[in-house]
């Protein structure tokens, strides 16, 4: 062979020709099986890619080129989830439109992509950016909008004074902002919220539908949070034993105030002996009159607003708190009077900001009784000693007269009863999901298409002026108000009602970065679409996504949501399924190799550029370093180790990944004539075609790999190998080394391009080795091994071996006065 082995030419020219066939492109009218799989489309930052990206695409590139090789049609797409705050505070810096650095970033982005040969259908790109795409996002917007569960709320969010911008929930890390790490503070403001909590219970059910690996599945569960139990109302006494009445019902004199508590555990409420209301509870308001201490509990209050609720609700901060004095409440089913206390680890964001405290089975009840020397009553037998916290899940109740000796289940169906005949509670599910904050106060992402009018109130700007675009302004910079940039653009804001014609202003909110990644997937089917989001037959045929791999990150994020969106345009009949993607896995992260997460802070980051271009020298240009190829970097991505755990990278592996293909490409020379497979190696042919298959679906690219080199060592152990086999091999090795694989194919005059072949199958009999090594021993003296049929029989055996040269020898002149026998294993004679 006088070629060598030249990835920089041979990559080169494969990803051309990809390129100029539209190769990868997806049938939208065929009789194929279909096949969507799908990766989370980048957002295209200024730094590019890092090798830990390849990680993900490789893998799903994979298992997209091994379906088309197996018959699929495939809808493999890549697009770019593009607003964002990176974008816009680099455009802020360097005085550039954002628009810009987004068209800049994703160039680059693209061009780095497709020097690594992924098998995307480029004719479908996307761009969240663009307004024939963000049109689409204001229109689903629209959609939430008109049925209820798009609405404005004044509420203290949490706020980053870096950024300026509002955050979620979820984008609040142990405090900090999720970006920038600087610590959140909360201040009222009023937000566009959506209201995914009317989807929790959807949500729930739709993940018994579909095949997720069971760590996301829980933590959507835990995310939803949902908490079954009962809500319990509870009467308050002022110091002279007086009732209180609820006067916030006008006109009713006999409506007394009740204090309502959610508990998961109702079976407990002997066991009751204080309650705790959040500080912001508006209980306090109401009878501000009759409580002794309104100045401590103000001053209190004052002080927990200052913290989050996820300080507020860590388990083992030191518990604070204040008693109300005058104010004394009673327990509805023991008549036991108790005292009311404020204290920051009640929440006014879930239940209904009060509890009723069961000191001796919470945890948190426990330590605030200790510290305030309150009363703690066991309800649940244990073996525990006395005044020690016991959580009281199993055992039977005691110290409850109406209840005494049942379970905590069968306890709390009875309490709720006679709550229902008291009409003092009421069996209630909460869920710890909390609507979604839709407001940024941002330029970069999507206007809002609402407008105010002071007489018909906020309306949704008519569909036929969809996009809402973004105006060109001078300053991309947030006002320190809090407002967006956009609330400055008097001539934009100013405009017309759609209802009665006169003056309105728009809204100036922009969207959050979560909105374009929503449904982005519905549009890969019909991305150039005016009338709709996407055809209904195109999402008919195309939907669900098979397979959708990405981060762990985005769990509670992003798969939430766009479950949630997709949940809505099912129930709107826009969309045929109830659930978007109908399998969903995760990558390890790929490490430096210190081990550390690849970072700019840590000066770590590894470009992908190395491998596929090659190093240079900054100054001069000068190539210092060949690349070592697409290919070669593929094949370690995936070799590096189970895909599901976290892996540092390593340059030496990328050496060997290398090396093995320059092996690959000897095989050319070792390539005799043959349409079968040769019998000495068709057993290990047939193996290595199950695993392959097997592994690439499986997410265990690394073992396939692993088979291709047992292979390859066994094929350069004999020495040869026929075209068939060889050819077998590519079409094996093809989606995870696709440039190399092609080109030997085209040497080798194999017909056509290897991408339009047929992915081999197996035959599970010839799986297993026909013949195996029998050890002979006589008087438990080993002999030799002689070769042997799987099938053979004891009888046959035992011949073979007494009649072999050696063996007969042996036993030549003797009387044999045992033979043992060990099935497949060996043959021992005892003679005599
Ligand atoms: C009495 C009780 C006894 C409770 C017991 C627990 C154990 P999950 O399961 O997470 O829903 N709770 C209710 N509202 C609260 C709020 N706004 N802030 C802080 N804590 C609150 O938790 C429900 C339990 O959390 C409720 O049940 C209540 O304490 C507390 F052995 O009531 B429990």
């Amino acid at each position: 062979m006088d070629r060598k082995y030249d990835p920089i030419q041979i990559e080169a020219k494969w990803q051309k020709r990809w390129e100029e066939a539209g190769a990868f492109r997806a049938e939208d009218n065929s009789s194929k099986p279909k096949f969507y799989p799908l990766i989370e489309f980048p957002y295209p930052s200024g730094a590019g890619l890092h090798v830990g990206h390849p990680r993900p695409y490789t893998a799903m590139d994979i298992v997209a080129r091994k379906r088309r090789l197996e018959g699929y049609n495939v809808l493999f797409t890549m697009g770019w989830d593009a607003f964002g705050l990176p974008t816009e505070n680099y455009a802020i810096k360097n005085k550039i439109h954002p628009r810009k650095v987004t068209e800049d970033n994703i160039k680059r982005f693209k061009e780095q992509l497709q020097s690594l040969g992924l098998s995307f259908d480029w004719s479908r790109e996307i761009d969240t950016t663009d307004p024939n795409y963000f049109k689409w996002t204001q229109w689903i917007f629209l959609q939430f909008f008109e049925r209820g569960l798009a609405y404005k709320k004044s509420m203290t969010i949490n706020w980053c004074p870096s950024c300026k911008v509002g955050l979620a929930n979820e984008e609040v890390v142990q405090g900090c902002c999720e970006r920038c790490k600087t610590q959140v503070v909360r201040k009222p403001k009023e937000q566009w919220m959506l209201k995914i909590t009317d989807y929790a219970e959807k949500l729930l059910e739709g993940l018994d539908e579909v095949d997720f690996i069971e760590r996301v599945k829980t933590q959507q569960r835990n995310w939803i949070g949902k908490s079954e139990g009962a809500e319990i109302d509870f009467e308050l006494y002022d110091a002279s034993g007086k009732r209180l009445e609820d006067r916030e019902v006008c006109g009713e004199a006999s409506a007394y105030y009740k204090l309502k508590i959610f508990t998961s555990r109702p079976d407990t409420i002997y066991g009751t002996t204080y309650m705790v209301i959040s500080p912001e509870h508006p209980m306090i308001r109401q009878f501000a009159d009759r409580i002794a201490n309104m100045p401590a509990l103000e001053e209190y209050a004052e002080n927990a607003a200052k913290k989050s609720d996820f300080e507020r609700a860590e388990m083992n901060k030191d518990k604070t708190g204040v008693k109300i004095e005058g104010i004394y409440a009673k327990n509805p089913i023991s008549g036991a009077e108790m005292p009311i206390f404020i204290s920051d680890y009640v929440l006014m964001t879930y239940g209904t900001g009060a509890i009723m405290a069961v000191p001796a089975h919470d945890e948190r009840d426990h330590e605030f009784a200790k510290k305030f020397d309150l009363p703690i009553i066991r309800v649940i037998k244990n073996e525990v000693a006395d005044g020690e916290f016991d959580a009281g899940e199993y055992g039977e109740l005691i110290n409850s007269p109406l209840i005494n000796g049942l379970s905590p289940d069968k306890a709390k169906e009875k309490i709720v009863e006679e709550l229902e005949k008291l009409g003092l509670g009421r069996k209630k599910i909460n869920y710890k999901l909390r609507d979604w904050v839709f407001s940024r106060q941002r330029y970069w992402g999507e206007p809002m298409p609402l407008v105010y009018c002071e007489e018909h109130g906020w309306q949704g700007v008519p569909e036929n002026e969809l996009p809402v675009l973004l105006p060109d302004v001078e300053n991309y910079e947030p006002t320190d108000n809090g407002e967006s940039p956009l609330a400055n653009m008097e001539d934009w804001i100013r405009t017309t009602c759609p209802v009665c014609g006169g003056p309105a202003r728009r809204e100036t909110d922009t969207m959050p970065q979560w909105a374009g990644s929503s449904w982005y997937y519905l549009r890969y089917t019909d991305t150039t679409n005016e009338k709709a989001l996407a055809d209904k037959a195109l999402m008919d045929y195309w939907l669900p996504v098979d397979w959708y791999n990405g981060g762990m990150e985005h769990t509670t994020l992003h798969l939430l949501y766009s479950r949630f969106w997709h949940r809505f345009l099912y129930d709107i009949g826009v969309v045929g399924t109830k659930e978007p993607y109908m399998k969903r896995t995760s990558h390890g992260l790929i490490l430096a190799e210190d081990s550390r997460k690849m970072s700019k802070s840590f000066g770590n980051v590894i470009s992908p550029d190395k491998y596929t271009k090659g190093v240079f020298d900054e100054k001069t240009g000068e190539m210092l370093k060949q690349p070592i190829g697409a290919d070669a970097l593929r094949l370690f991505e995936m070799f590096i180790g189970d895909f599901e755990k976290p892996n540092p990278w390593s340059e030496d592996g990328v050496i060997g990944a290398r090396r093995y293909l320059d092996k690959v490409w000897q095989l050319m020379e070792m390539t005799v004539d043959g349409e079968e497979y040769l019998p000495e190696l068709e057993t290990v042919m047939h193996q290595t075609i199950k695993k392959v298959s097997y592994d690439y679906e499986n997410l265990k690219f690394n073992t396939a790999i692993a088979q291709l080199m047992t292979l390859m060592n066994e094929i350069r152990t004999y020495g040869t190998l026929t075209r068939r086999m060889l050819k077998d091999y590519l079409l094996l090795l093809n989606p995870v080394a696709p440039h190399i694989t092609e080109e030997i194919w085209e040497i080798m005059n194999f017909g056509g391009e290897l991408r339009n072949g047929t992915w081999p199958k197996y035959e599970e009999e010839k799986t297993v080795d026909s013949v195996f090594n029998m050890a002979i021993s006589v008087n438990g003296k080993f002999k030799m091994t002689i070769p042997m049929a799987s099938e053979i029989a004891k009888e046959e055996a035992i011949e073979k071996a007494k009649t072999e040269k050696k063996i007969a020898a042996a036993l030549e002149g003797r009387e044999i006065v045992k033979t043992i026998y060990v099935e497949k294993k060996m043959i021992n004679f005892v003679i005599k």
